[in-house]
Parts: structure tokens; C-alpha cells; sequence
């Protein structure tokens, strides 16, 4: 098949030339397909690649979502890429990176498309009830310290419904379906690095409670009753708070407080 769509590749000049960062995105390996955008920053990395560095490619052949599941990359419909961090923090904070991605990716949603993205635990976008990005960080630590964070992002940009797979159509959606409109993926990405950037530099000098505050008036489930699945084991109970690692605390209905490291909430 060819493809007649020059106009709106993810080429590095054109990237570079929408960038208004300082650090993120300043170097880019831009490809036209790839296993995985996270793969091919994690070898980076551990070459010592520094931080900022983005990956991306307009078609992920192996693209990953969290616990060796798929998320599906097709080619020129999204935003699939990596930002190698190298954050001054101790392992235990990794966690909360995730979170500051995300609020990162809604406010830039709300600021150019003018909708209110949901943030569901513990790290999808949803609009109208559907995911539109999902997010997959992976860390490498070194003693009790991060050395480096992979921070993956997918994000559906121009998806038409159909172009989704059927086995998950129903639950999944684009911004090009949401606000009507294509979007220009090169700009989008220059926006949602932008908001990445502002909030990791704020998080250094401030911490992370103000972006988690922000995640949680994201998050309709907050402080409501949910259903979440941790492995083999199904939950009931109320999503009560996040503690200072980022594991979700569930209150349950015998009052016992329990601490969800990774799971899925069902609705
Ligand atoms: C995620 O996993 O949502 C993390 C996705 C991270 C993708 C980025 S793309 C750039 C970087 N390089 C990578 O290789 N990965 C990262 P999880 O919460 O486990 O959700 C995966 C599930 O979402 C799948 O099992 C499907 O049900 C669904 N899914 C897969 N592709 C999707 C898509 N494009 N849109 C919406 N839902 C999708």
C-alpha cells in the first residue's frame, strides 16, 4: 500500500521545529517502524543515552501495555514515544512518575482540543468513558535510586471507530473521534511535551503532592466504591487514596485498609 500522507509524517526536523522545550525532545530518534518505542529507549539508556532523549515511531510492531500485554501502534493514526528521564530520586518515588505523565497529557488535551480528560487507575486517559492513552513506565535502579525511567505514552490521535481492533473497539477512542477535527500529531506531541516538561521540572522543586492532587479531581472513581483486580484476586470496596508510592489504598467493606500495588479497576 502506499501511503500519500508526507504532510503529516513524524519526521525529526518536523518535530524539532514545533518543539518548545528545553530539554525534552531536544534529541529524537524518530522511526518509521519499530518493536517498541520503550525497548529502543531502554537500550539507549543503558548506552547512557541522556535525559530528554525521544523516541518515537509512527508504527510500533511490538508495542507493549502493562503486564506483557499488546497495545495496538498502527502506523500515522498516533503518538507512540518514549522520553528517557534520568530523575534525582529514590526508587520508591518511581511510581508516582506515571501520574505526572499523565495529568501531563490531559492538561494538554484540555488546552488544545478543549476537553476534560479522566484519569483512571492507574494509568489510562479516558474521554467519554473510552481510553485514548495508555502509559507504560519502566525503571532501572541502581542501589536504592532510579537511574533511569522510561517513560512510554500512547496516545490514539486521528483513529477513525473502525480502525481500532474489534476486541476492544467498543472501549477505545480517538481525539480525532472525540473532537471531530484531525489533529496534527507533531503539534499535539509539541504540546503535551511542553505540559511533560513544566510538570517534571515543578514536581523537582516541589515534590509530587500537588500533581497527585491534580490526578485525583481527574479521577471520577476517586473516593467512590470500585472494583479492582490484583492478579487473581477481585476486590470490592471504596478508592479511598493513593499513597506516597503511587499504590492505590482501597478501603474495603469489613473496614480493612488495603494496599493495591498493580491491578485493574473494573467498572
Ligand atoms: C497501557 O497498558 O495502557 C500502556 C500502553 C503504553 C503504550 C506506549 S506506546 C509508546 C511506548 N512503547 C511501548 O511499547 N509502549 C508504550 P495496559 O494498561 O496494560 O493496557 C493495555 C490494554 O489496552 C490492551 O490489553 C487492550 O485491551 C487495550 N489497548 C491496546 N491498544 C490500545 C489502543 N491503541 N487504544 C486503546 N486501548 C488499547
Amino acid at each position: 500500500m502506499r501511503h500519500n500522507m508526507s504532510f503529516d509524517l513524524l519526521s525529526e526536523d518536523r518535530i524539532q521545529s514545533g518543539l518548545k522545550t528545553k530539554l525534552f525532545g531536544k534529541k529524537i530518534y524518530a522511526f518509521w517502524s519499530v518493536g517498541s518505542t520503550n525497548e529502543f529507549a531502554y537500550r539507549r539508556a543503558l548506552q547512557d543515552e541522556q535525559e530528554g532523549v525521544l523516541v518515537i515511531a509512527e508504527e510500533q510492531k511490538k508495542g507493549k501495555g502493562r503486564k506483557s500485554r499488546k497495545w495496538d501502534s498502527r502506523f500515522n493514526k498516533g503518538l507512540w514515544f518514549s522520553l528517557i528521564l534520568r530523575p534525582d530520586l529514590p526508587a520508591a518515588k518511581a511510581g508516582l512518575v506515571p501520574y505526572l505523565a499523565g495529568i501531563s497529557v490531559a492538561e494538554a488535551v484540555e488546552d488544545v482540543i478543549g476537553l476534560k480528560a479522566d484519569m483512571k487507575w492507574p494509568n489510562d486517559l479516558l474521554l467519554s468513558g473510552r481510553k485514548f492513552c495508555g502509559i507504560l513506565s519502566e525503571v532501572e535502579f541502581e542501589n536504592s535510586q532510579i537511574d533511569f525511567i522510561i517513560l512510554g505514552i500512547g496516545i490514539n490521535v486521528n483513529h477513525k471507530k473502525d480502525e481500532f481492533p474489534e476486541e476492544f473497539r467498543d472501549q477505545a477512542t480517538s481525539l480525532r473521534i472525540e473532537s471531530g477535527s484531525r489533529i496534527d500529531r507533531a503539534q499535539f506531541l509539541a504540546e503535551v511535551l511542553v505540559q511533560l516538561e513544566k510538570n517534571y521540572n515543578y514536581m523537582k522543586q516541589n515534590g509530587f503532592e500537588n500533581i497527585m492532587t491534580r490526578w485525583q479531581t481527574r479521577c471520577p472513581q476517586f473516593g467512590k466504591e470500585i472494583v479492582v483486580i490484583q492478579d487473581d484476586d477481585t476486590y470490592h470496596g471504596t478508592f479511598e487514596d493513593l499513597d506516597d508510592e503511587g499504590c492505590l489504598l482501597l478501603r474495603t467493606r469489613s473496614d480493612e485498609l488495603i494496599k493495591i500495588v498493580a491491578g485493574d479497576i473494573t467498572f
